[in-house]
Formats: C-alpha cells, sequence, structure tokens
C-alpha cells in the first residue's frame, strides 16, 4: 500500500507511535509518506520506502497566527495527488483531522477519492478537543472520518462521552518494538548512579502539569527514608523547575538527577528497577509500556488507559491520583524484597510482550485494507 502519515514530529507519544508505525510499515514494504511540519524526531536513518514531505507555513506580517492547517491540506492534497496515495492516516484529532477533511474535499474536485483514518491519542479528546474551542470541529471531523481508531477502550470510551459521535471507532492498542526496548547489561552505567547498590527508579515525561512531576519527587522523597535509592528524571518541560525546587526543598536533590530529553532512553531503563507514572490522565501510557519491555515494573495512577496495560499486583501497581502515600506504599512493598523485585520484572516483561509490534502491525494492515474497501 502506499500510506500517508500525518503527526506531529515531536518526542511526544503521538509521534512517536506514528513514526514507530510508519517505519514498521515501511519494513513490511508499505511506500510510506510522512507529511509534518519537521523531520519525525525518530525518523533518523534512510530507508528506501520512506519519504518525507515537509509542510511549510509562509510568514506574512499579516498574519498574527500563521494557517498551519491551510499549509497542511494543501501539501496533503499535493503529496495524494502526485505519489497515488491509497490512504491518509492522521494521528491526533487538531488539526490533523480537519485538513485531512478539507484536503479529502479538494481532492473530490480532482476526481481522487482518498479515504482518511483518524488515531485518537488521548489529550486530543480528554484535554485539547474537550475544549469549547475546539469541540465542534474535532466532533465534526471524527465524524467525517472513514475509519476512526483509539489507543484504548477507556480513550474510546471517552470519546463517545464526551462527543457526539456517529460512527465505530475500532481500539488498536499502542505497541512497542521489543529489538529495542528490551533489557541492555549496562553494569558500568548502573554503578555510576548508584553506587552502594542503591534502587533505581525513573520517571519519563514532557513534564507537562498532567504528569504530575511533582507527586514524582514526593514520592521518592517517601521511599528513599525506607529503601536507599535514587531517581532519574528524563525529559523536560515547564514543570521541571518547580520539581527541582522541590528537590532541594525535600532535601532529595542529592540523589535525583534530572538528564533532560534523551534519545536512548531504552539504557536508561535497562538500569532501572521502578517506573513512576502518577499522571492526572494517560489514554495510554506508552512510557510506562517503553519500561516494561526493560523488564521495569510500574507504579501508576488509575487514571484513562492505564489499567488496560499495568496490571495491579502483578506488573506493578495502582492507585488513585494523588495518592502520594499509596503509591509510596506499594513502591517499597515491591522494592523491598528481591525476590518479589525479580517476579515484578518478570511479570512487566511478559505483559509487554503482549503489545509486540508484530501483533499490533497486522491490525493497522488489516484496518487500512478494510477501509481502503469499504469506502
Ligand atoms: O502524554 C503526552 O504528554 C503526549 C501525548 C500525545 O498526545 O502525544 O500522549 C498521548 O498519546 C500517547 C500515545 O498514544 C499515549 O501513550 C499517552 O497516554 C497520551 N497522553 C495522554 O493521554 C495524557
Amino acid at each position: 500500500m502506499k500510506i500517508g502519515i500525518v503527526c506531529y514530529p515531536t518526542f511526544g507519544g503521538s509521534g512517536v507511535v506514528a513514526t514507530e508505525l510508519g517505519k514498521a510499515l515501511a519494513d513490511n514494504g508499505h511506500h510510506v509518506h510522512f507529511i509534518t511540519y519537521n523531520q519525525p524526531a525518530r525518523l533518523d536513518f534512510f530507508s528506501e520506502n520512506l519519504y518525507y514531505h515537509e509542510v511549510a507555513v509562509s510568514k506574512y506580517p499579516l498574519f498574527d497566527y500563521p494557517p498551519y492547517e491551510l499549509a497542511l491540506a494543501s501539501r496533503m492534497v499535493d503529496v495524494v495527488r502526485h505519489e497515488q496515495l491509497d490512504v491518509l492516516h492522521v494521528h491526533y484529532a487538531i488539526p490533523h483531522a480537519s485538513a485531512a477533511f478539507m484536503a479529502k474535499q479538494i481532492l473530490a474536485t480532482y476526481g481522487i477519492h482518498i479515504p482518511v483514518i483518524t488515531t485518537l491519542h488521548g489529550t486530543d479528546i480528554t484535554l485539547v478537543g474537550n475544549d469549547r474551542t475546539y469541540k465542534p470541529v474535532v466532533t465534526f471531523s471524527i465524524n467525517q472520518s472513514d475509519g476512526v481508531t483509539a489507543v484504548s477502550q477507556h480513550l474510546k470510551d471517552d470519546t463517545y462521552r464526551f462527543f457526539e459521535i456517529d460512527r465505530d471507532i475500532q481500539v488498536i492498542y499502542n505497541f512497542i518494538d521489543l529489538k529495542r526496548f528490551s533489557l541492555k547489561p549496562r553494569d558500568h552505567f548502573k554503578k555510576a548512579i548508584a553506587p552502594n547498590g542503591e534502587k533505581i527508579l525513573v520517571h519519563t515525561s514532557n513534564f507537562r502539569r498532567v504528569k504530575r512531576t511533582q507527586d514524582v519527587v514526593r514520592m521518592f522523597a517517601r521511599i528513599s527514608e525506607a529503601i536507599p535509592s535514587k531517581l532519574l528524571m528524563v525529559g523536560d518541560g515547564q514543570e521541571r523547575p518547580e520539581c527541582e525546587q522541590l528537590c532541594r526543598d525535600l532535601g532529595v536533590a542529592d540523589n535525583v538527577r534530572f538528564l533532560g530529553k534523551q534519545d536512548a532512553v531504552e539504557e536508561i531503563l535497562s538500569i532501572s528497577d521502578m517506573f513512576l507514572m502518577p499522571s492526572e490522565s494517560e489514554s495510554f501510557g506508552l512510557a510506562a509500556l517503553e519500561a516494561m519491555a526493560c523488564k521495569v515494573p510500574v507504579i501508576s495512577s488509575n487514571v484513562g488507559g492505564l489499567p488496560e496495560l499495568n496490571i495491579d499486583g502483578q506488573t506493578g501497581f495502582l492507585a488513585d491520583v494523588g495518592d502520594i502515600e499509596g503509591m509510596a506504599q506499594k513502591a517499597i512493598y515491591i522494592l523491598e524484597d528481591d525476590t518479589r523485585l525479580a517476579t515484578f520484572k518478570e511479570n512487566a516483561l511478559a505483559r509487554a510482550k503482549e503489545f509486540d509490534l508484530a501483533l499490533i502491525l497486522p491490525q493497522y494492515e488489516n484496518y487500512y485494507r478494510r477501509i481502503i474497501e469499504e469506502s
């Protein structure tokens, strides 16, 4: 198939899923055309089946707000026409689904029919999409898509709850490339971070408020009273300065390292004993899946799609949002006994294998074929 993929080319979950999906489809012999405003973060190698079409937005003094959506729609029209694409797969409803709708109408004037599939990732529905400013457009563009997928059952349910949707939504879970995300022997690195055999806890995110990164620091302060441990904070964003200050206020700064944005997250996960994800909202929790694939158990909140991934009492534990003490106690319960920790690590990996790319990729391929046939 010739597939167009539209996504945010950033480190964010939806961009990562879209890019990894495109790479896997290209490996399987499909021709994949990325249409984005920048080279996607993980599209850092050459493949004969991968193409990248940049969306350039002209900046005129008249425009306080450059019309990105129009530039994107025009680029989609251009790529679909000249590359003869079979399907357009857009990730994140805003503004990709509405731009795709516009492109589809324009293409019809050339006698070209292009099916559009929209994948909902979470904040496009739960935070941004549900905002009154965007709601009518999001509702319309989901209903106008030829196919709609969601990355968890919970996100599918939320979509029906928040919007008036009259079409079927297919759940296709996020996936993991187990070749990349696997436990790698990095003992020298572990020794450098935890020279006295301390346990290593880790958090990775974009440090937006929804991730509740200050809860991570408070949990760690509580855990480290009981278990000698270190905390690695990976990523960057608006909450980072507050978290750094909180570490100083709580007297744990010497045991916490802020590593900033990292490409090789799997290396850091490989030396970690526990992943902390106390998010306010999480449609799936891709970062937790990446951790589990590297044999790292997860302590998370019980919101959104997290219970569909993290199995309470097996691969880690779940607790209510903001229940810092509850999450810390559960973390201590796992970390205080090495045999128990080893069991949780095995369970985390076994669960991650259920989201193996090799199992999820055919679900997307079959879905593309079905939508192309039906539309
Ligand atoms: O979580 C983020 O901050 C990034 C966000 C995004 O839109 O890229 O992630 C969302 O999509 C990911 C991939 O499907 C999911 O794993 C995340 O759970 C989801 N984030 C939220 O729902 C908050």
